[in-house]
């Protein structure tokens, strides 16, 4: 660590004072399981388990839920009624308003309320100010689009039982909604495909009043007799856990007493669920109800700061995006759970040919999934698919897509807690160039500031930030600098004092601003809930205000769960308030959106007429924040196991929605061997996000002090990733089109073949067809990759044809210095292969297109298309693009580029980064696995504006299993412009 004399002691100190810190508040090295809640922990969840349990243990259950006849309409696409629940033993019965909705988009959408809650006819407990709803604002943080109801929706069958809606493309979706008990039977082509209710878990625990009961006398002696005397208790309701519960030490107050919302979602006939990311488990979910290689505990939803996560569980991360999606050979259907609330999610499977809910179905297994949140509304969206494409479009059409990234941003981050000062931040810069190794962004984690005080420096350490950006900016290189919602309270403050004068901060359970702990000590949390405190927020990032930042400064927002170091489960007390007076309870799981999207329009409005994309990085998500930038999977350690289990997160991400991930290269917590950082870097070079971070502790591994021959095999994993930035960016742009993932799994590329549908360890990168398999084993020399179809698969390096069977796996050789990367036929896509040392350097460099020629002969035979515009504004919205579509017909010989979009290139008015991409051409056509009767071929003939001419292609013959190929050099034509090459 590059810390100088009298600064060293300052330091000690302060890593004294961060030690004492965390031993008192922090969680300590490694999770601590038992520091986070396991459902019996939870008040809810127990009663929701158990309320399962019973349901499903009891022969004679019927679901207390009933659609009061007569009570319902329909309008507009609209289904309108109420749902009398009728309370045990007692006959009181207590009316949900329930509203299903048909949209335009073919989704259906189920929301069920509270009557008493909704009119406000609740007293709450404890002089509590929070509000009288549930809450029912949560899609106005999640939701942009799709909510248009579908006219065409209409009626089609009813009776005093039941009613059959049919909605949907061709009205070939059907609900059939039954009164008593109250179900819906969601269908495709005549098919159930999702059941609510068949389980009869429905649970809306509906508002009553504490009835204070007084404590039960104890006699000297009779302490342990407590749990004995219980069991004599009349049977009733078990009401411990409806009040306060406490929980490590914290007592939640509980002002409105239970509320929780519970349904059973089943998919008839599916046997694979995906999705409701961020957990450190499998990309096909599993079973949670115990049981061989099951868990025992359900999937939990409630973001928190669960450092150094374990693997292989269900245990809650950082971030959650309740969207989950069931798959079966040629079938994909999906449900959103729009709630914000701690929610938990029990999944298992039946493969039980009796039940009658695989009727009609293909499979025999069903998965039964079993939903439960905290608190709010009932508010599920129903997708029926068919494809996974559908699934994931039509959800992007609800939450939105991810946005158009920053070019600069898919390039690799170098990251550490911390670059200490300004000279070692231009030192690491210059001796990335020195060891020539690509990169776009170096990070300032939380020591560059002064004290912990966001938007300040440490002027010591960073006394010239302005010369540092300066000295980055001459290689085209950012910096990002971190800044975390909670801000230190401390006189001479300005932001601390402007925040509590204003009261922009979050406040606890009586009405006064909530003070907690975190790394600056005693903090107040920004609410980004609200309008004016966001707006308070954009102030702080002008040029003028957060003085040391500059064009090329970007953002990182970490600990936005929020993390508290005092509070329950490290995070902030459920009976907390934010704007509006909703309880914290109720948003949590959005906490960490808000903040981020502030943080993001603050970067819009940095300066008056700049308008560019921001880039900021969050470690807190939910469904919707793929709108605003970027996450990573948190902290990670220097395990091979952590790097294994990157894959299947990043590709969960990818399915639910927020493809802009990836995993900290290298492990955050430790020190990783240097087979395991190598490794890292050629997988983390196919991480959409990529960087490498270190903790505090860790030793130093920039990628130069690795020694050889790792430099210079990482290094190569650099520039391969940087050759392939237009692919990258290219499906980043289809991401943000559609919400299609930007790596895709098996089943999502191959959705016919059951054999993949559990894969979560190999990946297609866009609609590249490059197929890679990071080896994440140690010592491991090959890998076993599965192939998919029945096409060709070239070695990317070596053009070598890989012997594949349909379906089965093929053995790859890796030694440490390959990446196992194969090149499906049929595809075309482009790199830029000059290296250099920063993205912004290769804007204006030349393609290359790849060409991998399929198994058969057929037309076309080979396509793929190019995706570029700035990369950094957002005149894309406005034409500024390029969009390239090639096709290669071996048959006609013909290589050909047409505008993606069928536009008219006269109809665009080219502004000044359109004109300079007139400069930007095609150099060369790498043509793989070309026909032998190429070999005689000396010159193409191109053809592009008016002109032809000929180029130079070079043959090279197929060898002992090498492909043969061919590469056009010098073809001369612009990137923008339609061309034809005649082979
Ligand atoms: O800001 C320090 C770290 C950061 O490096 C890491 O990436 C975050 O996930 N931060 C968490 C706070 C404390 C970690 C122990």
């Amino acid at each position: 660590m590059h810390v100088a004399g009298p600064l060293s002691s300052r330091w000690t100190a302060y890593l004294g004072l961060l030690s004492a810190l965390s031993a008192a508040f922090a969680p300590a090295v490694a999770v601590k399981e038992h520091d986070f809640k396991k459902c019996h922990q939870s008040g809810f969840c127990k009663r929701n388990r158990a309320f399962a349990d019973h349901a499903l243990g009891s022969g004679s259950w019927e679901s207390p839920y009933n659609i009061a006849v007569d009570s319902g309409s329909f309008n507009n696409g609209q289904y309108q009624a109420v749902i009398v629940k009728t309370i045990n033993d007692s006959g009181e019965t207590v009316r949900l308003p329930i509203t299903v909705s048909f949209l335009e988009s073919g989704t259906a959408r189920v929301t069920v309320d509270e009557e008493k809650r909704q009119k406000g006819e609740i007293e709450l407990r404890h002089d509590s100010k929070t509000r009288k709803e549930r809450y029912n604002e949560a899609e106005q943080w999640a939701i942009v689009g799709g909510l248009t109801l579908d006219k065409a929706a209409k009626v089609d069958f009813q009776d005093k039982t039941q009613l059959t809606v049919k909605y949907g493309p061709a009205s070939k979706f059907e609900a059939i909604i039954k009164l008593s008990p109250f179900s819906i039977d969601f269908k495709r082509d005549g098919a159930s495909q999702i059941k609510f209710n068949d389980q009869g878990l429905l649970n809306v625990e509906h508002w009553r009043p504490k009835i204070e009961k007084p404590e039960p006398e104890k006699k000297e002696g009779e302490e342990d007799k407590a749990e004995e005397t219980k069991e004599e208790e009349p049977k009733g309701e078990d009401e411990s856990t409806w009040w306060d519960e406490t929980f490590g030490g914290n007592t939640d107050t509980k002002p409105r007493g239970p509320e929780s919302v519970g349904l059973d979602i089943s998919f008839v006939g599916y046997e694979h669920v995906y999705g409701i990311p961020s957990h450190a488990s499998s990309l096909s979910l599993k079973q949670t109800r115990g049981g061989e290689g099951n868990y025992e505990e359900p999937y939990r939803m409630y973001n928190a700061d669960v450092f150094e996560y374990i693997l292989d569980s269900p245990m809650t991360l950082y971030g959650s995006i309740p969207f989950m999606q069931a798959h079966r050979k040629d079938s994909s259907v999906g449900v959103f759970w729009l709630n914000a609330a701690e929610t938990w999610v029990d999944i298992t499977k039946g493969k039980d040919a009796k039940n009658p809910l695989s009727l009609g179905s293909k499979s025999n297994t069903n998965t039964h999934t079993h939903w439960f949140s905290e608190s709010g509304l009932l508010d599920v969206f129903v997708l029926l698919g068919p494809t996974p494409k559908d699934l994931t479009a039509k959800y992007g059409e609800l939450t939105g897509t991810t946005a158009m990234p920053q070019e600069f941003s898919l390039g690799y981050h170098q990251c550490r807690w911390n670059y200490v000062s300004d000279d070692d931040v231009k030192d690491v810069d210059r001796k990335m160039d020195k060891a020539k190794l690509p990169y776009d962004v170096i990070w300032l984690d939380i020591e560059y500031t002064d004290e912990k005080k966001y938007f300040t420096w440490d002027k010591h350490m960073f006394a010239d930030p302005i010369g540092m950006g300066k000295q980055l900016d001459t290689h085209g290189r950012k910096l990002v600098t971190i800044i975390d919602p909670h801000i230190k309270n401390v006189d001479k403050y300005p932001v601390v004092a402007e925040l509590k004068s204003k009261e922009f901060g979050v406040m606890n359970k009586e009405g006064n601003l909530f003070e907690g702990w975190c790394w600056p000590g005693s903090s107040h949390w920004i609410d980004a809930f609200s309008p004016a405190a966001r707006e308070w927020w954009s102030s702080l990032f002008k040029y003028d205000t957060f003085k040391g930042t500059m064009e090329n400064t970007w953002i990182w927002n970490d600990m936005n769960e929020p993390s508290v170091f005092n509070g329950p489960e490290t995070t902030m007390p459920k009976d907390n308030l934010h704007i509006g007076n909703w309880e914290h309870r109720d948003v949590h799981n959005l906490n960490g959106m808000t903040f981020q999207n502030a943080t993001y329009h603050a970067l819009i409005t940095r300066k008056p007429g700049e308008l560019r994309r921001p880039f900021v990085l969050t470690r807190s998500f939910f469904a919707g924040s793929q709108r605003v930038g970027a996450m990573w999977t948190g902290d990670n350690q220097a395990e091979w196991g952590h790097l294994k289990a990157s894959i299947p997160m990043v590709l969960s991400q990818g399915i639910a929605g927020f493809p802009f991930s990836g995993a900290d290269v290298g492990g955050f917590f430790g020190n990783p061997g240097k087979e395991l950082l190598t490794r890292w870097y050629q997988a983390g070079a196919f991480y959409p996000f990529f960087r490498a971070h270190a903790h505090i502790d860790a030793r130093r591994r920039e990628p130069y002090l690795a020694g050889e021959p790792y430099t210079t095999i990482i290094g190569g994993a650099l520039r391969l990733r940087y050759s392939l930035l237009p692919s990258w960016y290219t499906a980043f742009r289809q991401a943000h089109l559609d919400g299609t993932p930007v790596v895709k799994p098996m089943f999502y590329t191959h959705p016919s073949e059951e054999a993949g549908l559990a894969l979560d360890d190999q990946f297609f990168v866009g609609n590249t067809g490059l197929l890679v398999k990071p080896v994440t084993e140690e010592g491991k020399t090959s890998v076993d990759i599965w192939i998919p179809d029945a096409e060709v698969y070239y070695d990317y390096f070596t053009y070598d044809i890989t012997p594949t069977t349909k379906g089965k796996s093929t053995t790859l050789e890796a030694p440490l210095e390959k990446i196992p990367l194969l090149m499906r036929g049929g595809h075309i896509f482009a790199r830029r292969d000059v290296p250099r040392r920063s993205t912004q350097l290769m804007r204006w460099d030349d393609y290359t297109l790849v060409v991998t020629v399929p198994r058969d002969a057929k037309a076309p035979a080979a396509e793929g298309d190019l995706y570029v515009d700035d990369g950094d504004s957002f005149d894309f919205q406005h034409g500024q693009y390029i969009h390239r579509r090639f096709v290669f017909d071996g048959r006609a010989g013909s290589l050909v580029s047409v505008d993606a979009e069928g536009r008219d290139p006269a109809a665009v008015a080219e502004g000044p980064w359109m004109q300079q991409m007139r400069s930007v051409g095609v150099d060369r056509i790498v043509i793989v696995g070309v026909p032998a009767s190429w070999a005689g071929k000396k010159t193409v003939a191109v053809e592009s504006e008016g002109k032809t001419w000929e180029a130079k292609v070079e043959f090279t013959p197929a060898v002992k299993g090498k492909a043969a190929f061919a590469v056009v050099k010098k073809v001369g034509v612009r990137i923008g412009a339609d061309w034809r090459i005649g082979f």
